[in-house]
């Protein structure tokens, strides 16, 4: 229904090479249509953070899923319906956490009374997570405005898009690569893992039975493995049994994750290989040094997380609901 209607544009603007659907974003897009947002976006997420602490990596996780797949779009927002599995029932998607999606629903609640229509939920996702960084611990970083909703969201767009702890560093470092991220910023985005948890299901294989020679993986240190084989002792029964990205200061957006990756004390394999890896290893060991310029690094990789591939003018909309386009149909 909607290709026959936006073709002649899409051919409009593949020869107008500018300007950039990202060069069309500014940080004041809302400041006559809802001059609101920021303070609106601000409150919601301090109180969702002050009642569940869980809030700030949750929404974080959210973010930079959508972005890889298919842009910053809230692509991911949209739920699954009858005739379509939608990006967030994904395999890869494994236990989105619901804290994330509740605290848009409640944002865009808040500002569709405010200003009704006007704040995509792309936008209010990317402020959001920004603001909950800032507010646990981690550093302020512009986020220009102006992204439109995607009309569409598939869980089949999903596979080859997204790192899973399983991957080579290589494997990791070309998905990165093929969205404009160098290893720099891969190791610094990698910093995300400051904050939040992960199902032991995740990293299991390095506790229990790794080999012939050794229970568990050698690269942990003993100690932490131990505790991570009590903590992870009934996973197969309990499936939300979890642990901590960063045992040492787990709730606090700091540099102390590189640290305990210089200590064996990261959770996910692929974590623990950021430090061995002769590419990434130079920049662990730089952030666990110098916590500022990891926060100079991760802003940075952020905000060009955060304009990738990008939908404006027709080529979105602004949704009515976070979780369904406006023309279900159209889907
Ligand atoms: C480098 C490759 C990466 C891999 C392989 C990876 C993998 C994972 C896995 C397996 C989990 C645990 C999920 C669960 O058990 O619920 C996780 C959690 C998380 N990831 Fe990553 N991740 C990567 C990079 C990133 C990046 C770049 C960000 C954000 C900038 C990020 C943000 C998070 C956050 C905040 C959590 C905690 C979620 C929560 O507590 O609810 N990750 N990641
Ligand atoms: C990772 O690989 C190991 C060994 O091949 C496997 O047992 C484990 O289930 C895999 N984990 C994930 C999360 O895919
Ligand atoms: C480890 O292997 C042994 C013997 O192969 C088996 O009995 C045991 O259940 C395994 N433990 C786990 C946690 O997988
Ligand atoms: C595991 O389950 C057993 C029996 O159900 C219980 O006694 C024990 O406390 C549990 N351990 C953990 C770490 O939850
Ligand atoms: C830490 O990094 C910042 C930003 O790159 C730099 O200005 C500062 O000199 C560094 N501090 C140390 C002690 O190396
Ligand atoms: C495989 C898997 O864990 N899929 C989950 C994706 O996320 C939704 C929640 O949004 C879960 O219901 C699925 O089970």
């Amino acid at each position: 229904m909607i290709l026959p209607l936006f073709l002649p544009l899409f051919l409009v603007s593949s020869i107008t090479l500018i300007p950039t659907a990202q060069s069309k974003l500014s940080l004041n897009y809302y400041s006559n249509t809802c001059p609101a947002f920021l303070d609106v976006v601000q409150q919601i997420i301090t109180d969702k953070q002050l009642a569940a602490p869980t809030t700030a990596a949750a929404t974080l996780r959210l973010f930079f899923h959508d972005c890889m797949v298919g842009g910053c779009d809230a692509s991911l927002l949209i739920s699954s319906t009858s005739s379509n599995n939608a990006e967030r029932d994904a395999d890869d998607n494994r236990s989105l956490p619901g804290d994330g999606f509740d605290v848009i629903v409640r944002a865009k609640t808040a500002l569709e009374l405010r200003c009704p229509g006007i704040v995509s939920c792309a936008d209010i996702l990317a402020v959001a997570t920004r603001d909950l960084v800032t507010m646990v611990g981690g550093p302020f970083y512009d986020v220009r405005l102006g992204r439109k909703d995607s009309f569409t969201s598939h869980a089949i767009d999903v596979k080859g898009h997204l790192a899973t702890p399983n991957m080579s560093i290589t494997e990791i470092i070309n998905i990165f690569a093929s969205r404009g991220l160098d290893v720099k910023d891969m190791v610094a985005l990698s910093g995300a893992h400051t904050i939040g948890f992960s199902h032991c299901s995740q990293f299991s294989h390095r506790i229990f039975n790794f080999s012939k020679s050794s229970q568990f993986d050698p690269s942990l240190n003993p100690k932490f493995a131990r505790e991570l084989q009590k903590l992870c002792a009934n996973y197969t029964k309990d499936e939300e049994m979890s642990a901590f990205n960063d045992v040492m200061t787990p709730g606090k957006f700091d540099n102390m994750y590189y640290s305990n990756l210089q200590k064996g004390l990261g959770v996910l394999v692929s974590d623990q290989a950021l430090a061995s890896d002769p590419r990434a290893k130079p920049f662990v060991d730089l952030y666990a040094a110098n916590q500022t310029a990891f926060f100079r690094d991760f802003a940075h990789a952020m905000e060009k997380v955060s304009v990738f591939s990008v939908k404006t003018g027709k080529k979105g909309e602004v949704r009515h609901r976070c979780d369904a386009s406006n023309n279900p149909q159209a889907s």
